[in-house]
């Protein structure tokens, strides 16, 4: 192609740089799937045993007991290296197997490590053996919908995110029929070993089906999954053996890196407040690191809101002998005061712009938010088993939904027994905005969960923000502080007396360096009147241009720019911390299948340390579990674990709050998180929450 020929489009096509720039397969991914994950200094050995450490404790809920007799007993099992493992040992290890995996719940990157990791172990033990990928999720366990697991496919996918290779789904295998359609599928491909790569919900049905494959001789073991890094396991005695599943550290990365450009963004135009909404269903975590990794000015914790305590209605209420409940945990409209005061006195140092993460479960942390929820799974459940039928498509109108809290309302009145939804209820739910009542009416997922990710909890959170900062914007309380030289030049420039006029227009013109208009100027015609007052302008003379431009400049708008981080970084490539923890992960599965075991959970100890220092064990699931409500009833399920408000990682951002809200004159405080880099040095190999609560552990 020459410099003055055009060239036809068939001939660009065949031009060698338009097909490597065309190829969908670019440096990245070919650099991605050479990589070759380090792998923890057991593995290195043909053969590891599992070594029971009864010394790490749980507590056993009586129900977990009851339903799984035949692994509530299973002990915390490390992996050792064997040298010389005897003959039938030998035999055993290396058999032929069969093995099933699936994905459960939402992407986290790392999942395609966990299978190479099983694959590569499985045919270093026997090349014989065969993994089976079960499709879309549970569903393919119960519809019997499988692929084989080969060597090629394996390597499409090595160090690369997302659950594409044999996707994902929320199916719960929660019934009798399904359980034995799940039984089935297992019998008819003749698995040994059943895994389960999820977070606490699939963890949960992975002991459930641990239990229910006992008498069959089929293995389950679960791998702990979510981006969100709410499966944390400790003993009795707060050790940690498992302190964070995989997908958190890349989605958590991702997300900084976004929210770190923002501040940047924020901080250049000095115009917007950018309010990021970021993933996690219910625990903080993931805005927990967000804050570490960025200084973003607020990142609200929803733990450390339902923490709270007002103190002066605590008292107040001791004064009068009574108990005022209200007074823990924050309001809506208390919250909403609390980031207006950031907001307020940011822009009274002329910052009105910044960064607000918001996780997305915050709202499961308000209490009047909590209650609806909690009210409203139970009418749903109770209307779902009355009628035995489904509310949410008897009534698919949010109309239609609110009049039959209507007649529930109506219903307390007049029977005194019946409290569910009283009419203080109803009105407060009436207060709330459409959206919000449609968000919380909404169906709840498989597992019975609330769908945060569904409910525009920052749209929320913001309306109240407004209507307060309008509030504040009419008394006279928000505005925006002038630089005093600026002021100065500007008065100067028009042959004006800043020291005249300065008193007359600011409330702190004697010592401030950013001066604040007088809250009783809050229009042209209020600045006219304080002038005409001081004697500065007669009345019949306009206020003098340069002060009225500064008058304007001293008016805050408060505009924003929404932003929802959650899908995004979990579609993320994983960081080279994510591939090394799958990877080791996918080979400790290995080794417990190989060893037998059952009912257990895959996880590796010391990810804070050194990659020396990683030790792969198995945890038992069925004592971790718990009774918790969900769709209105008490269930069985493995404890998620929220932020630790006496963690060191929260009280380090606790500390730092001040500082990153930088509402003083002078530079923000933010931090650049930078790219994630899959190779070459980076400082970051390792969530930061989890480095600094290592510290106190
Ligand atoms: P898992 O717990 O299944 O890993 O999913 C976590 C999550 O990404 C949450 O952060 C989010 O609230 C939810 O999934 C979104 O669910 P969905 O993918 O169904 O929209």
């Amino acid at each position: 192609m020459g410099a003055n020929t055009s060239a036809s489009i068939g001939d660009i096509l065949k031009h060698p740089e338009v097909q490597k720039v065309t190829d969908n397969i670019n440096q990245e991914v070919i650099e991605r799937r050479e990589y070759k994950p380090p792998v923890c200094k057991v593995f290195s050995s043909s053969y590891t045993m599992l070594e029971d450490k009864p010394q790490f404790e749980f507590y056993v809920d009586n129900e977990a007991r009851r339903r799984l007799p035949g692994i509530i007993d299973n002990k915390v099992q490390t992996i050792v290296e064997l040298q010389t493992p005897e003959e039938t040992f030998k035999e055993q290890f290396n058999k032929k197997r069969k093995i099933g995996i699936v994905f459960s719940g939402g992407p986290a990157p790392g999942g395609h490590n966990v299978i190479a990791g099983l694959y590569d172990a499985a045919q270093k033990a026997n090349p014989e053996t065969i993994i089976y990928g079960f499709l879309l999720g549970p569903d393919g366990i119960i519809e019997g919908e499988a692929v084989e697991i080969t060597g090629s496919l394996v390597d499409r996918f090595r160090n690369l995110g997302g659950f594409t290779m044999i996707k994902t789904g929320r199916a719960k295998i929660d019934t009798k029929e399904k359980m034995e359609l799940s039984k089935k599928t297992c019998k008819r491909l003749g698995l040994d070993a059943l895994v389960i790569v999820g977070g606490d919900d699939s963890n949960t049905n992975a002991a459930f089906l641990a239990q229910e494959m006992l008498a069959d001789g089929v293995q389950v073991i679960g791998v702990p999954k979510t981006i969100d890094g709410d499966i944390q396991v400790r003993d009795n005695n707060r050790k940690v053996l498992c302190a964070m599943s995989f997908g958190f550290h890349t989605a958590a990365r991702a997300f900084s890196i976004e929210i770190g450009n923002l501040c940047t963004d924020s901080s250049s135009d000095i115009k917007y407040w950018h309010i990021c909404k970021v993933m996690g269903r219910v625990a903080s975590h993931l805005a927990l690191e967000t804050a570490l990794q960025t200084h973003a000015n607020i990142t609200l914790i929803g733990e450390d809101l339902a923490d709270y305590v007002d103190k002066e209605r605590v008292e107040k209420a001791a004064a009068e002998g009574v108990i005022n409940y209200h007074a823990y945990g924050m309001t809506l409209r208390h919250l909403s005061r609390v980031i207006c005061d950031g907001i307020v006195r940011r822009a009274a140092v002329g910052k009105n712009y910044g960064v607000i993460v918001i996780p997305e479960g915050v709202l499961e942390f308000i209490n009047e938010i909590q209650n609806f929820i909690i009210k409203l799974n139970t009418i749903i459940s109770e209307y779902n088993q009355t009628h035995d039928t489904d509310f949410h498509t008897d009534f698919s109108l949010l109309e239609e939904k609110l009049e039959y809290l209507r007649r529930l309302a109506g219903r307390s009145q007049e029977d005194n027994s019946f409290t569910i939804w009283n009419m203080r209820d109803h009105e407060l739910f009436n207060d709330i905005p459409a959206f919000f009542q449609e968000g919380l009416l909404m169906e709840r997922d498989s597992h019975g969960n609330f769908q945060f990710s569904q409910v525009e909890t920052d749209k929320v959170v913001l309306g109240m923000v407004r209507d307060y900062l309008n509030i504040l914007k009419e008394n006279g309380t928000y505005k925006i502080g002038i630089e005093r030289d600026y002021y100065r030049k500007t008065l100067d420039k028009g042959g004006l007396d800043p020291d005249f006029l300065g008193p007359i227009l600011f409330q702190n013109y004697d010592d401030a360096q950013f001066l604040l208009m007088k809250s009783s100027i809050m229009s042209v015609k209020t600045l006219k009147q304080a002038l005409v007052k001081a004697g500065a302008i007669a009345e019949t003379e306009k206020v003098p241009a340069p002060v009225e431009k500064i008058f304007h400049k001293s008016v805050p708008k408060f505009k924003t720019q929404p932003h929802f981080y959650g899908y995004d970084g979990r579609g993320n490539d994983p960081t080279r911390f994510d591939c090394m923890y799958t990877y080791n992960l996918g080979l400790t599965v290995f080794s417990l299948i190989a060893n037998g075991a059952t009912g257990q959970m895959a996880a590796i100890r010391n990810l804070e340390k050194d990659f020396s220092q990683w030790q792969p064990i198995g945890i038992p699931i069925a004592p971790l579990m718990h009774l918790e409500e969900r769709k209105g009833k008490l269930t069985l399920v493995l404890e998620k674990s929220i932020v630790d408000i006496d963690s060191a990682a929260f009280k380090v951002v606790k500390a730092f709050r001040e500082k990153w809200l930088a509402a003083v004159p002078g530079e923000d405080n933010y931090r650049r998180p930078g790219p994630i880099r899959f190779t070459g040095k980076s400082e970051e190999d390792r969530p930061i929450t989890l480095v600094l609560n290592a510290l106190d552990s």
